[in-house]
């Protein structure tokens, strides 16, 4: 995959797009705040954080009707951003998916009254602007279908109990799918993936995430199948066991010994302190420290990744769209072409 981990590393700046039915309750569950919620306070962990039910989360589908979506608009903010391709959320943690899926009706044709296939759309829109396209995929986790994530089956294939394992993280104990993980992973995980290799032919990226509870086997599937579809296209490190095309150091983290790093590797930050739109959360990083991110990961040969959270409606935040575009014309007088 040399040319493609080449063109990886000159692409240096993309999109990275978080969406899902989680824009709708934004950070609040019931009156409580993330803060007073359990796990991460990002807003796309409200089912995690609120243990929400799974038929009572799936009530948020018939709401979502994200009516000023526009594809367009966004590849082109990409676009006029100086980022060179996009990567949005085709399933997240909760695991309903952003287009039109035959494996599973928990999806945005079928499940909300919204008649578009969202992920489709930007495709269209970046072939247009000349953008590449890339997707995320959540494998391990998903709090409506799989079960407890796959911990049980980890743990018996022998797997480490490290912190994270022991405290159960991110694992659905509240209210897990009748089904077991290893149904969820032959009857949707790996159809999915194969779904959206299939429907959405040359992408850039998949983007794998997390891999909290992934055998080595699961792993190599997962990245089998992305291998025999689109040979040329990178898998993230998070595909788990070691394997990947890229490396990513950690959400917002430039690594200390970059020159240790023999894959390719990719920083993804955030525009305020969530990935998932978060209505309360104001804190948007400023031009000057996107700028800095910036400058600093890829003066060390790195990539960055920055995302945008739409809100329910399909409205991208203001204060990320005016700072994209300000990063963006410093690109245009100071940026290489
Ligand atoms: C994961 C997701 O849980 C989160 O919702 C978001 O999609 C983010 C991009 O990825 O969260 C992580 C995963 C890994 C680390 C931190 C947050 N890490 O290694 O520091």
């Amino acid at each position: 995959k040399g040319e493609a981990k080449e063109a990886f590393n000159d692409a240096k700046y993309g999109m990275f797009i978080h969406w899902g039915l989680y824009a709708i309750p934004g950070g609040i569950w019931k009156g409580k705040k993330m803060e007073e919620l359990r796990g991460p306070r990002v807003a796309e962990w409200i089912q995690f954080g609120a243990q929400i039910p799974r038929a009572e989360y799936a009530e948020l589908a018939p709401q979502f009707n994200p009516t000023h979506f526009d594809a367009d608009a966004i590849a082109k903010l990409a676009k006029d951003a100086g980022m060179k391709y996009l990567v949005i959320t085709s399933k997240h943690h909760d695991g309903f998916a952003m287009y039109d899926s035959k494996v599973s009706a928990y999806d945005i044709v079928d499940a909300s009254p919204y008649p578009k296939d969202i992920v489709q759309e930007l495709y269209d829109a970046c072939q247009k602007y000349g953008i590449d396209f890339g997707l995320y995929y959540s494998h391990n986790i998903d709090w409506m279908d799989g079960n407890d994530c796959g911990l049980a089956e980890y743990l018996a294939a022998g797997g480490e109990l490290h912190d994270r394992v022991k405290r159960k993280a991110g694992v659905n104990t509240w209210d897990p799918s009748p089904n077991t993980f290893t149904e969820y992973l032959e009857n949707k995980a790996y159809p999915q993936v194969k779904e959206i290799l299939t429907k959405f032919p040359n992408m850039t990226t998949l983007w794998y995430d997390y891999p909290h509870y992934v055998t080595p086997e699961e792993s190599l599937e997962f990245y089998k199948i992305a291998y025999d579809l689109q040979p040329n296209m990178l898998v993230n490190s998070r595909v788990g066991n070691d394997l990947g095309d890229f490396d990513i150091p950690g959400d917002n983290k430039i690594p200390s010994d970059h020159l240790a790093i023999t894959k390719p590797w990719q920083t993804v930050g955030t525009t305020n302190n969530s990935w998932g739109y978060k209505s309360y959360d104001h804190d948007w990083k400023s031009v000057k420290e996107l700028l800095f991110w910036l400058t600093e990961i890829v003066s060390k040969g790195g990539n960055y990744m920055l995302n945008i959270g739409p809100d329910a409606l399909g409205d991208v935040p203001q204060e990320s769209v005016a700072n994209l575009l300000e990063v963006g014309k410093f690109l245009d007088v100071n940026g290489e072409a």
